[in-house]
């Protein structure tokens, strides 16, 4: 250690002095006792003693009809940003609570909104990668509900012809802020916080770029100790696919409470346990690191079953359910398997009808208690229908849906060989039917 960096908040340099002298040299105690040949050098015991800074605060916030798996990946592209942030002073990013979601439509659970992060993810996993707080536990801190300044990110109105990184203070094109008047404050939705949270500086911002572009107008403004950047998604991932991108993607595990329901659903029904399938976690994500084809798998095909929406909107990419038994029963021939798990969004008939073609074998579907329901919600049930899938000896999905993307980042982090992971099904009219490209892991 050549010299020490030493931040005290609000004492006096005079009396610190000898404070840090003592710790300084407490912490080479060893080097000063056991060398014999120890000369003293000034050089070591330099001491740069520096203002103490106070953390400040980002907020983001996603596009409202963004889906549950692409909000997972805006989380990612913020928490590098943040990270990057760090390397100069302190940040701390405000995780926003979950809701008022499309695919969220469950009416027996209560709302669904302000949901805390800890419901889903396993803080202290997140805060191995970058320092965050929930969004309550930051107004418990700031009793005026007010956030400093939002920024509201748009693309630039006239479009663009060449790509290049940009952004300007630009009148908005849209604003789903109100101002209250006779306040002088602007409230939005904050997360299903409308009545309570508020700010006095609103600004719409064009915005290309990735999203560390945004590091300079963040450490350049002195004044904000709280800033929130609405419509995060237009920013884009700094590098897409590399060694930091997986550790925001690894730092996010799932909460405790839901992976222990997802495997005793796999022991009970799936003969699938961590032991038997070579799928058992380290305690810590930064110290796994696994090749692929370490992970074998439960001895069940697991399948992404994309319906409700896709069924209108990918016509062209969904098949239809006698179509997709088809497929699937080749796969367990081919594995010789026994039991299918489905994860999907279908109504319970269309897995019936699923089922129907699929008498031969073992068919499953998580289907929670009630508690389990109402306690984690339509949220927490999609992330035990991944992680179940996750952990498959093999997993095949839908097109372009971005709920079995984050499936097969799950089994690129486990140790899954990726021809057992990057598969999906396709539509009956598709006969090349073209499989997803593989982002493979990289640390
Ligand atoms: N429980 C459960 N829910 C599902 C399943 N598939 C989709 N859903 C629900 O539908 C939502 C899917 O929305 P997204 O997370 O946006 O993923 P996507 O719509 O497949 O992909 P994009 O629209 O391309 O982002 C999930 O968050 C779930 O609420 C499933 O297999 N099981
Ligand atoms: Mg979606």
């Amino acid at each position: 250690m050549g010299s020490v960096k030493v931040s005290v908040r609000g004492c006096r340099p005079q009396l610190l002095f000898p404070v840090l002298l003592l710790w300084a040299l407490a912490a080479h105690a060893e080097d000063v006792l056991y060398d014999d040949n120890f000369e003293p050098d000034s050089s070591k015991f330099k001491l740069v003693v520096d203002e103490a800074k106070a953390p400040r605060y980002l907020l983001y916030d996603v596009n409202p009809g963004e889906g549950f798996n692409l909000r997972r990946d805006v989380y990612m592209r913020i928490a590098v940003l943040v990270r990057n942030l760090n390397e100069d002073s302190p940040w701390i990013l405000v995780l926003p609570p979950w809701g008022r979601m499309y695919h969220w439509k469950s009416k027996d659970v209560g709302q669904q909104i302000r949901i805390p992060w800890s419901t889903f993810f396993d803080l202290e996993s997140l805060r191995r990668f970058v320092p965050v707080m929930e969004f309550a536990d930051f107004l418990k801190i700031s009793p005026s509900k007010e956030i400093n300044e939002v920024y509201y990110l748009q693309n630039y109105k006239e479009g663009w012809d060449k790509w290049e990184e940009k952004m300007d203070k630009r009148p908005c094109i849209f604003n789903p802020y109100y101002f209250d008047s006779e306040q002088d404050r602007w409230h939005g939705w904050f997360f299903g916080y409308e009545e309570e949270v508020w700010t006095k500086k609103l600004e719409c911002l064009s915005v290309m770029g990735h999203a560390s572009f945004l590091k300079p107008f963040l450490t350049q403004n002195r004044t904000a100790r709280s800033i929130m950047l609405d419509r995060a998604e237009i920013v884009l991932h700094d590098r897409y696919g590399d060694s930091v991108f997986w550790q925001a993607r690894r730092s996010m595990r799932f909460a405790q409470q839901l992976r222990d329901i997802a495997d005793d659903f796999r022991r009970e029904f799936l003969d699938s346990t961590d032991e038997k399938d070579e799928t058992v976690l380290d305690d810590d994500w930064t110290q796994m690191k696994r090749n692929h084809g370490d992970a074998k798998g439960g001895p069940y095909l697991s399948v992404h079953l994309r319906r409700e929406d896709f069924v209108r909107s990918r016509r062209k990419d969904i098949p239809s359910l006698e179509h997709a038994a088809k497929q699937i029963k080749k796969l367990m021939t081919k594995l010789k398997l026994k039991r299918v798990f489905i994860a999907t969004d279908a109504p319970q008939n269309e897995f019936g009808e699923l089922k129907s073609y699929l008498e031969e074998y073992q068919v499953y579907r998580f289907t929670p208690t009630p508690e389990v329901k109402s306690k984690y919600k339509d949220g927490g049930v999609a992330i035990i229908d991944q992680w179940i899938c996750a952990h498959a000896k093999y997993f095949v999905g839908s097109r372009e849906s971005t709920f079995s993307f984050r499936i097969q980042d799950e089994r690129e982090i486990l140790g899954f060989d990726p021809e057992k992971t990057f598969n999906r099904l396709c539509n009956e009219e598709d006969k090349e039917c073209e499989q997803p490209a593989k982002w493979k892991i990289v640390y």
